[in-house]
């Protein structure tokens, strides 16, 4: 047991010797994430400057019609609250999605707005972290092109995503956020997105685990830092796949 636990105190600090002295190089290159200095910090920094460096702006693997999935699971209800079912019971004409923080156009966009940006499709697997997945088609507005409606200051670093949902609130870097493939989703296979699958409108995130990817966005807060704002779920805040 000594041994063990003397080997196990060898490696960390091996470990977090290399770290320290590549952080100056990860900090210059914007490869630390923003929980760095969280309890898995150093396992989280290297995971995340690892698969930036190996990945970059690479894509999310698209799969083709005939393997979208019969069945896809839908991890929850709509929210049970006044507010949605009032929004719904009006065909969600009045659903709004409010874009603000350092951007130079604050405003708010209504799905009719969102549709009426080049839509994106992608059929995209979603990735639980409990082990379960399925594939389906999203089709949406990319995230960059809104960000870029809004005018996007220089000194952003991440894009906060709220949910009407309480407790649902998430953020992603803007490699993230300007990735073609990060959509802010308003259809499902073909037809709107379902309540159960976040409906009328969910982030969808194809390079990260499924938890990333928040239903019911109401709200997309431009920052440069998560000070006031901390990852929801109690999860890693990176989790890229
Ligand atoms: N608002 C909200 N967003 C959420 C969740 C949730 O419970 N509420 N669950 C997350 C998790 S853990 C996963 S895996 C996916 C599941 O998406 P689905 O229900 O469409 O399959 O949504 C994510 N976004
Ligand atoms: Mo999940």
């Amino acid at each position: 047991m000594p041994a063990l636990s003397r080997r196990k105190w060898m490696i960390t600090a091996a470990g977090a010797t290399g770290v320290t002295a590549g952080t100056g190089l990860a900090a210059r290159n914007g490869l630390l994430p923003p929980d760095c200095a969280g309890p898995f910090g150093v396992g989280d920094s290297l995971t995340y400057a690892a698969q930036r460096l190996l990945t970059g702006q690479a894509m999310a693997r698209e799969f083709s019609r005939d393997q979208i999935s019969a069945k896809p699971f839908a991890n929850g209800v709509a929210p049970p609250t006044e507010d949605y079912k009032r929004l719904q019971a009006g065909g969600f004409a009045d659903w709004r999605v409010a874009v603000d923080g350092l951007v130079s156009r604050p405003g708010s966009y209504s799905l009719a707005d969102l549709r009426n940006y080049p839509a994106s499709t992608q059929i995209t697997q979603l990735v639980c972290e409990e082990g379960w997945s399925y594939v389906a088609e999203w089709t949406g507005v990319p995230v960059f092109r809104i960000l870029e409606a809004a005018g996007a200051l220089p000194h952003a670093r991440f894009v906060v995503h709220h949910s009407m949902e309480q407790g649902w609130t998430d953020s992603i870097d803007m490699a993230d956020a300007l990735h073609p493939q990060t959509l802010l989703a308003y259809g499902m296979n073909g037809g709107d997105l379902p309540p159960g699958h976040g409906g009328p409108l969910r982030l969808r995130v194809p390079r990260q685990l499924g938890y990333k990817s928040v239903k019911f966005i109401e709200r997309l807060t431009v920052t440069g830092n998560l000070d006031a704002n901390p990852a929801g779920g109690g999860y890693s805040w990176f989790a890229g796949i």
